[in-house]
């Protein structure tokens, strides 16, 4: 007997209706999966059609473009377009605003399509991430830069694992998984478990002494209670930490060895990183703080590729991190 599962359109169809919602947000998302499951294709293959090196040139953050990147946003600006319900969007492969329909859209898009570029030559697990945040219908014009808090939903890819995750506001966190059709296909929701038995810690460990005391000092408390973990891709990191609970960081650097290579603002960026995983983790039961100890869903971005330390998970391990910060 063949066992047929929800699919993710019929999930979402029935969640829009419950709330008496348009279906503009469905056809948005619609795309984002047809951007993903494009992708997905292009990077199975990507070894074989040497499409897993770099392309030549420099991104907005100073990094080497690989092959990957381009044809990740090439891919996802041509279905957010097809979309026609996207304002503007911010990807982390452009360094200006993404002007998609100005005029006719709601929603403003952030994304990353590919975002772990160390594991690209190997093939091994990218993410693709996104936030969606809606123009606001009623009073004045908005801005585009919008805290976490204001997003209506964030998700991600786990290419090319064909796992999708994705966070409505005040309706959960929901995990689907790609069918032999490729389609998304039985909705979990994921709680974060309370049970620390099965925590696990994840952050790049050669980065350990360049965290500020504090941080060092927690890691060398703390560290022998978790089990240690850690990709380099935040989507394949955080899919993890989402269901087995522990927390994932990226600390500021301000301890390095050369002060050059210091980052007190952060690594990952807030936007299209730092919270979209943290809108998910808190409709999942958990919490994200940056180096302030502030709820990164409460950072006002002043820039579109802003930067910010980041620490995410259970609410218990988060909150106690967030005490030392503070102290
Ligand atoms: P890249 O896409 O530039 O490799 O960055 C990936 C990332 O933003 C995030 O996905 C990882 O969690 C983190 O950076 C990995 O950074 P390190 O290589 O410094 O550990």
């Amino acid at each position: 007997m063949i066992r047929f599962e929800q699919t993710f359109m019929d999930f979402l169809l029935q969640h829009q209706e419950r709330h008496n919602r348009t279906y503009h947000f469905l056809i948005l998302v619609d795309g984002l999966i047809n951007a993903a499951k494009h992708i997905q294709q292009y990077y199975l293959t990507g070894a074989l059609k040497g499409n897993l090196g770099f392309a030549g040139n420099t991104n907005v953050q100073g990094e080497d473009v690989m092959r990957m990147d381009q044809i990740a946003q090439e891919v996802t600006i041509h279905y957010l377009k097809a979309s026609g319900r996207v304002i503007h969007a911010i990807s982390e492969e452009s360094e200006q605003i993404i002007p998609i329909n100005p005029e006719g859209g709601r929603y403003f898009v952030y994304f990353d399509p590919l975002d772990g570029s160390s594991n690209v030559a190997h093939g091994l697990p990218v993410g693709f991430l996104f936030g969606i945040a809606k123009r606001n219908l009623t009073g004045p014009e908005d801005s585009h830069l919008r805290a976490g808090r204001e997003f209506i939903a964030a998700g991600m890819f786990v290419i090319p694992t064909g796992t999708f995750t994705l966070a409505l506001k005040d309706a959960g966190t929901w995990r689907f998984h790609i069918d032999e059709t490729m389609n998304y296909v039985k909705p979990v929701q994921m709680v974060l478990p309370e049970d620390a038995k099965s925590w696990e810690l994840s952050f790049n460990e050669s980065n350990r002494y360049t965290f500020s005391e504090k941080i060092q000092a927690w890691i060398a408390q703390n560290e022998r209670k978790y089990v240690f973990r850690y990709l380099g891709a935040l989507a394949g990191d955080f899919h993890r930490i989402l269901s087995n609970g522990g927390m994932f960081m990226y600390p500021a650097i301000v301890n390095h060895p050369n002060p050059k290579k210091n980052r007190p603002q952060g690594k990952l960026r807030l936007m299209y990183e730092a919270a979209v995983v943290a809108f998910m983790c808190k409709e999942a039961g958990g919490e994200a703080i940056d180096e302030a100890g502030i709820p990164i869903l409460d950072v006002q971005p002043k820039d579109h590729h802003q930067r910010t330390a980041l620490y995410v998970g259970s609410r218990p391990m988060v909150e106690d991190v967030a005490r030392i910060l503070k102290s």
